[in-house]
């Protein structure tokens, strides 16, 4: 069995509301579609990278281009579907772990086609369903983000995860308890703070955090361990964490308590994988985080949180919060109780829409 065709779909889907970070707003996300054709089947898989190099160097095109040239030959060389084999050639490229990850997804979802098996089973989740967590920008004022939390906790997330940055923390994060005393709620610093910050951070603690995500630089280790030792909030690494290794040197020094875990940044599914494991093996409680992804993303996202050690809630949303018409039918829902059900059909193709990947599509190039 031998893939055929691999077709690069970049898509500009707008969203329903615009979202923003200490790098910026969108109020568009781009992405990036890989469709995998054999005789027998199709394989879907989403390089999440947004249009411009913010959240990692890595970009629509950028990924859309590493996989033309290097990841997409290494595919049409293999002349039997051995995933092993084709992921071991994808390490004689370095970084773009993106772009990898969209591919090695599209790759999975058609052996789940192949061998008749939902992506779960695939992946090796055990849930039925997953706790549905919701991660909210930031807004003009105070009081229109308060307007949108009580909003997500009516539709009944299970927790509120919101973006901070300097001048947008201490008077956010303390008006948010004040009116929500007893609900989950994490923060985010998308790598805004320097550690000479600490003691700003540090009055964080009296606001009962779960987490505090990637205060520090992007690329920073070291510094996350000394501030570790200078506040009591969990801090939990996203940006900094692009591989096992990164994984495992962050643990061993103390640098966080928490792994946010998304496929898309450490470089697909194994990876993703196999810093769950090591995370099980010494206590580390991991989460599966997102990046604004259409429904095929969010799809693999919910097959991977369904693994026994994504302990803490993840950001999983229904896909109409982000976008008012999904690339699958039907979209993905969230349940009055606040739950996402793990689906159990075989891969994603039956649901794929394939007329709106070519309606929201800018740009398609077909290998
Ligand atoms: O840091 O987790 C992040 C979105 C874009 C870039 C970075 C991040 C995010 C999110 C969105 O928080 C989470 C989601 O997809 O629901
Ligand atoms: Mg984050």
């Amino acid at each position: 069995m031998r893939v055929k065709s691999v077709e690069l779909y970049h898509l500009k889907l707008p969203l329903v509301h615009f979202f923003e970070t200490s790098f910026g707003r969108v109020a568009h996300q781009e992405t990036l579609i890989v469709r995998l054709i054999t005789d027998k089947a199709e394989g879907y898989g989403e390089v999440p990278a947004s249009a411009g190099p913010h959240y990692s160097y890595e970009t629509v095109r950028t990924a859309s281009y590493i996989i033309k040239d290097f990841l997409a030959p290494l595919v049409f060389k293999a002349t039997d579907l051995d995933i092993g084999r084709i992921l071991t050639g994808f390490k004689t490229i370095r970084g773009h772990n993106m772009a990898k990850a969209g591919l090695e997804m599209a790759l999975w979802d058609l052996q789940a086609r192949l061998t008749r098996k939902s992506l779960a089973q695939i992946y090796g989740g055990i849930k039925k369903s997953i706790p549905a967590g919701i991660s909210l920008g930031i807004e003009d004022s105070v009081n229109a983000l308060l307007i949108r939390i009580k909003a997500s906790l009516k539709q009944g997330y299970r927790r509120i995860k919101v973006k901070i940055k300097p001048g947008w923390d201490i008077k956010v994060v303390g008006a948010i308890r004040k009116s929500f005393p007893e609900i989950e709620l994490w923060a985010d610093a998308n790598g805004a703070y320097e550690l000479d910050d600490w003691p700003l951070l540090r009055r964080l603690d009296r606001f009962r955090l779960t987490l505090l995500e990637q205060p520090l630089r992007y690329d920073d280790i070291i510094d996350h361990g000394k501030l570790q030792t200078k506040i009591k909030t969990p801090i939990c690494l996203d940006e900094s964490i692009k591989s096992f290794s990164d994984a495992r040197q962050a643990i061993e020094l103390g640098a966080c308590k928490i792994i946010n875990i998304k496929q898309a940044r450490v470089g697909g599914f194994s990876e993703a994988k196999r810093i769950h494991d090591y995370c099980l093996s010494k206590n580390v409680p991991v989460w599966c985080g997102g990046l604004l992804e259409s429904g095929i993303g969010r799809l693999h996202n919910i097959a991977l949180a369904g693994l026994p050690g994504f302990v803490l809630t993840p950001d999983i949303s229904e896909s109409k919060r982000f976008y008012k018409e999904d690339i699958i039918e039907p979209p993905v829902v969230l349940e009055r109780d606040g739950t996402i059900a793990v689906p159990d059909e075989t891969g994603l193709s039956n649901r794929v829409i394939i007329a709106r990947i070519k309606k929201y599509a800018v740009q398609t190039i077909a290998l």
